[in-house]
């Protein structure tokens, strides 16, 4: 929640606030090329300085990517709930509102980074020195595993609210891919390195690109996954053992933050992929809970249609209990079934302490607006409109919760932690 003058002293949603004046936007919201929203006037007065330039191309504010045009269209959903925000809050008759879900905010829009950053900072503050000092320690990092086209890449989309991954029906992530988000005064192009796996000692660069702003990450990471596949399996199949990217994007709105984005678990590989697929893509799974567990926030992802019996998530539970304790279940395609196959599977024994989160994230429909923002927005009203908002209001629905119950499970497990990690989270509360 932002301080956003004039309304002095009231609690404003971040989310209803322009990125670059912090203010809230109530005239004339408006959906740049990165797909956030932005004051018009501020957004134009970026455009219109040359300084905000990186080879000839505007970049977004927010991420540091180059934008791909500076056309701007106003975001009518948002402009429609910050006025209603204004009247309801804001304006001398407004009464507060009471209800379970609106205590939860009217629209909780975005994630809630900052929340999560600032378990980070302090980690910043000290994290070379661990690093010297401790030789092979390594930050914290979000982990998520599940089916191939479960929604995986999308869920981490939303958790950084930066488009990062290659990701659709037809595209099939085959090696890890590491992304390192570090917020930092000014913007840097991002830079994609190629890394081979050391189990004895530091991983080792085998390539790096600078992607300048012409280009879209997810786009330059795809190109590289494919040659790594292609050099590594002589051909356009299988996954990588050996071998993961590491994506470095850092910018003054960006929180603190590592996510690895892992191959899909393979249940019937198609004809064109090696007959190995399933086992593959377990093993490699199960070398990424050995090697990050202790530093891991895991995410078990499962369409909400998929069966416990067969669910591929579930299995790697199984197989690694010990990380019950450190894994969210997030169930993702909400919008597939009925309200009531929802709710029964909200109310699913599960193993995972933390229990899990319902996510809808639907790409958009013909005449609606793209970007991570609405998509946000869409969630929202999604889980509204079918009779959920009491899941919202309990944190169990929408990637804003999802991003909250991370923040709330590396708390607890900091705090249990010991050691160096105690030793963080006392430098990130003083911070
Ligand atoms: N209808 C619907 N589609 C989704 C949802 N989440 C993701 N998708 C789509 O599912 C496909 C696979 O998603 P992706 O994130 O690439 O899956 P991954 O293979 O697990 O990383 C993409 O076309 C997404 O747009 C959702 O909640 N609802
Ligand atoms: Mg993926």
């Amino acid at each position: 929640m932002a301080d956003a003058s004039p309304y002095v002293g009231i609690a404003i949603p971040k989310e209803y606030c322009c990125p670059l004046s912090s203010l809230l936007m109530d005239k004339d919201p408006v959906v740049a090329a990165d797909g956030f929203t932005y004051s018009r006037r501020e957004i134009e007065k970026w455009l219109q300085n040359p300084e905000k330039k990186v080879n000839q191309r505007h970049v977004s504010p927010v991420t540091g990517i180059g934008l791909q045009h500076t056309n701007l269209s106003p975001n009518k959903n948002l402009h429609k709930v910050i006025q209603s925000f204004i009247s309801n809050h804001l304006s001398p008759r407004a009464t507060p509102r009471t209800t379970a879900a609106s205590n939860n905010m009217p629209h909780q829009l975005t994630s809630s980074l900052q929340r999560l950053a600032k378990h980070f900072k302090g980690l910043d503050l000290i994290r070379e020195e661990l690093e010297n000092t401790l030789g092979g320690w390594q930050p914290p990092v979000v982990v998520v595993f599940g089916q191939e086209s479960c929604g995986k890449s999308t869920i981490l989309e939303r958790i950084a609210m930066v488009p990062l991954f290659p990701k659709g029906d037809n595209i099939c992530t085959r090696l890890p891919i590491l992304v390192s988000l570090r917020h930092s005064s000014s913007h840097h192009n991002p830079v994609l390195h190629t890394m081979e796996r050391n189990r004895h000692g530091a991983d080792r660069k085998t390539a790096s690109v600078t992607i300048s702003s012409e280009h879209e990450p997810h786009t330059i990471v795809q190109r590289c996954m494919l040659d790594v596949i292609r050099r590594e399996n002589r051909r356009e199949a299988g996954i990588s053992q050996q071998s993961y990217l590491k994506l470095e994007l850092s910018g003054p709105h960006l929180p603190n933050l590592d996510l690895l984005d892992l191959p899909g678990l393979v249940v019937n590989p198609a004809s064109t992929e090696p007959s190995t697929m399933h086992d593959d893509t377990h093993a490699l799974v199960d070398t990424t809970i050995q090697e990050t567990e202790g530093r891991a926030v895991f995410l078990a992802v499962r369409e909400i249609s998929e069966k416990a019996r067969t669910s591929q998530a579930i299995k790697v539970l199984e197989r690694h209990p010990a990380i019950a304790g450190s894994t969210l279940g997030v169930f993702t395609k909400c919008d597939e079934v009925r309200r009531k196959k929802i709710t029964a599977m909200m109310n699913e024994h599960t193993i995972l302490r933390h229990g899990h989160v319902a996510t809808m994230n639907a790409p958009p429909g013909e005449g609606e607006q793209t970007g991570l923002q609405a998509q946000a927005v869409r969630e929202v009203d999604f889980f509204e409109e079918e009779g959920l908002a009491q899941l919202i209001a309990d944190g169990r629905a929408t990637c804003n919760a999802l991003v909250h119950k991370i923040s709330d499970v590396y708390v607890v497990w900091q705090c249990s932690g010991g050691g160096v990690l105690q030793f963080c989270l006392v430098v990130s509360a003083g911070d």
